[in-house]
């Protein structure tokens, strides 16, 4: 949270509390109790597999642009430089990828998606969000699983910038919803009334991905 983000902040409190009565705050495995720690049908890793549709994009810091829109008060391309001028966050989260393997505390470092949602400040009518990504990937989730307080725009991990192949310069991470979820190289956020599902939502996968319900395939 920004410093004049104060709890009586009318306008903010508001939207936070309609995000929260959507009901889905899942704040991922950082709260959950060790014996539920890891979902059903995972086994753990120690490496950190790479995954993707074979299109590792390589974007220099000086072309890389994010572009939110949609239903959103401030519409915003952010460079590279306003975007790191975003209040900077650590934090630390489990993976679970579809294809059974979980990787448990992964440091994150970037921008707290609720950090960005406070400058952006999407429109009360706003309940989903479309991802694209510059591989040309595309995701969706609703508002609430993507204001998260566990979820973050990370340009970091164990302390180094993210590598190409994992998604660098910038990759979201949504660690209470399988890795897919997940969009490497983000380029575009557009907040939507609708839901849109994205590339494995319209391929087979669950358009919702809960690792703990096994939501991996769409007739699960
Ligand atoms: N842009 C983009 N993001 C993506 C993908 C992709 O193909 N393109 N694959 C997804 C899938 S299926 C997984 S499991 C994770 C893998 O991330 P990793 O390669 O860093 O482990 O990225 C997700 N995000
Ligand atoms: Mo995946």
């Amino acid at each position: 949270m920004t410093d004049d983000a104060t709890p009586g902040d009318s306008k903010l409190t508001a939207t936070k509390r309609r995000w929260a009565s959507e009901g889905r705050f899942l704040t991922g495995a950082v709260t959950r109790p060790e014996e539920h720690r890891l979902p059903p049908g995972q086994h753990l890793v120690k490496n950190w597999p790479v995954l993707d549709l074979g299109i590792q994009p390589d974007i220099s810091t000086a072309s890389w642009k994010l572009v939110v829109n949609g239903l959103v008060a401030h519409p915003t391309k952010f460079d590279w430089q306003a975007f790191n001028a975003l209040p900077q966050t650590e934090l630390v989260s489990d993976i679970h990828c579809v294809t059974t393997w979980s990787r448990y505390d992964n440091r994150w470092s970037g921008v707290a998606v609720a950090d960005l949602l406070d400058a952006v400040m999407p429109a009360d009518n706003a309940r989903f969000v479309a991802l694209t990504s510059y591989d040309g990937y595309k995701t969706n989730m609703p508002l609430s699983d993507f204001a998260s307080d566990a979820a973050i725009l990370a340009l970091a991990w164990e302390g180094q910038p993210i590598a190409r192949e994992h998604g660098g310069p910038m990759r979201l991470v949504v660690p209470h919803l399988y890795f897919w979820k997940s969009p490497k190289w983000l380029s575009g956020i557009e907040f939507l009334e609708h839901d849109r599902p994205g590339f494995w939502e319209v391929n087979g996968y669950h358009n919702y991905g809960d690792p703990w319900r096994e939501q991996r395939y769409s007739d699960d």
